[in-house]
């Protein structure tokens, strides 16, 4: 067997086998369920960010003040808060990152289809306001998260939130991975028949 173009072949199927991970969160639908941005008491006044600046992509910086441009709300008046992220379609996590107030714990659960389940537990960081924590290798399969806030004090924030992973889809719609597929299946079935 003609080993160069085998070799050829087999490379250039690799582009289909191999799925980059993306931040499936990047520009999803973010619903703010409960009472927010009501309740900082001696930090007032605070500023709200929009719900969308959770799936902008961007971080505060380190430290920020919990309750300026972030979404904030009180923890012991609004205990029922809950942000519903809609993924838009199925999606594969391999790892989670949120920046959130960081002396307070979150915990993070994803839609089965049929219950929430846990997804992760996020704990608290030392250094004052919004800080970035990462999961950890996870392997989820779903369309919608929710995030809440479990413990600390009064005051419970976020700025942003994301997942690594790829979308789930029937079709690739990308035409050059495509070709190359179809180039890489001809070049073994040539040489197969040689
Ligand atoms: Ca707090």
């Amino acid at each position: 067997m003609n080993k160069p173009l085998l070799l050829l072949g087999l490379s250039l199927l690799v582009p289909v086998c191999s799925v980059k991970a993306i931040n499936v969160l990047a520009g999803a639908s973010v619903t703010l369920n409960g009472t927010y941005f009501i309740g900082d008491e001696f930090w007032a006044p605070g500023s709200a960010a929009a719900a969308s600046s959770l799936t902008d992509g961007s971080f505060l910086s380190a430290g920020s003040q919990w309750n300026i441009n972030t979404v904030w709300w009180n923890r012991t008046t609004y205990p029922g808060n809950n942000i519903v992220l809609n993924l838009a379609g199925p999606v594969q996590i391999t790892q989670f990152t949120a920046q959130a107030d960081n002396n307070d714990t979150y915990l993070l659960e994803y839609w089965t289809g049929s219950a929430w389940q846990n997804a992760w537990d996020i704990g608290t960081v030392g250094p004052a306001g919004m800080q970035t924590r990462t999961s950890g290798a996870v392997n989820i399969t779903t369309t919608q998260l929710r995030f809440t806030v479990t413990g600390g004090d009064a005051f419970s924030s976020v700025s942003e939130i994301q997942a690594e992973g790829s979308r789930i889809q029937g079709v690739p719609d990308s035409g050059p991975t495509w070709a190359l597929a179809l180039m890489g299946l001809a070049s073994l079935r040539f040489l197969r028949r040689r």
